[in-house]
């Protein structure tokens, strides 16, 4: 009986070691909506017209293509097999306050990096972050001051309002792996090289919420992952 498992266990092993570098494959897919676009709503400015009203804002909170593609869902791999630590930036990633809007958005940054979140728009912002997992901020942005800084050491969502104008907001998804995407406008998305095996693929919306599938990846090309979010 212990003979047969420790070879079960061996084989594999030796195999791996012949085979040199993990084997590896891409998870591609396209994030729909089921229902129709909802129309941009008009957000109204009430406050520091000639910065914030110098374009027009709409509602971006659920932003749906022509054919149904879903923009700002972040996809991870729930269950990765190697826990690698997402390699860190070559700069700083940075959340812009420009026209009193977040920008991007939607963003994944790496646990433990230093996040600028800056003021382009020479008028008072006051950040204001909700995190689940990490040490909130609070902290007013006079005109002035251009960078304050953010640090989020654990996996979380993080949802990102400023106080002075109550429309902004944006998030900021804190990765504790590599294996993550953000799908853009037409609500495709690729995550490269996850080592072959099954696991739980997350999509989450700000809106639509967090929905699971399974997936396995296979040790070489790729493995097609779409998800449709049911109408709301
Ligand atoms: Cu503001």
């Amino acid at each position: 009986m212990v003979r047969i498992k420790t070879s079960a266990l061996l084989i594999p092993m030796l195999c791996g070691l012949i085979a040199g570098p993990a084997l590896a494959g891409d998870i591609v897919g396209k994030v729909k909506y089921a229902g129709n676009a909802p129309a941009p709503a008009k957000i109204s400015i009430t406050k520091d017209q000639a910065v914030c009203g110098k374009e027009p804002h709409v509602e971006e909170s659920l932003l749906v293509a022509a054919d149904k593609g879903v923009k700002n869902v972040v996809i991870d791999v729930a269950d990765p097999k190697d826990g690698k630590p997402m390699p860190p930036a070559a700069k700083n990633p940075a959340v812009d306050q420009t026209g009193c809007k977040f920008l991007p958005r939607v963003q994944i940054v790496p646990a433990g990096q230093m996040l600028d979140i800056n003021n382009n728009d020479g008028i008072l912002h006051n950040i204001h972050t909700f995190p689940k997992n990490n040490v909130p901020l609070n902290a007013a942005q006079p005109k002035f001051k251009k960078t304050v800084q953010a640090k989020f050491d654990k996996p979380d969502v993080v949802q990102i309002k400023c106080d002075v104008h109550s429309w902004m907001t944006g998030w900021i998804v804190v990765a504790g792996h590599p294996y993550y995407a953000l799908s853009d406008a037409a609500g495709s998305f690729t995550i490269s090289g996850v080592p072959a095996g099954t696991y739980t693929l997350e999509y989450w919306h700000e809106k639509l919420g967090k929905q699971t599938k399974p997936v396995t990846v296979p040790a070489t090309g790729s493995v097609t992952a779409d998800f449709e979010y049911a109408a709301k």
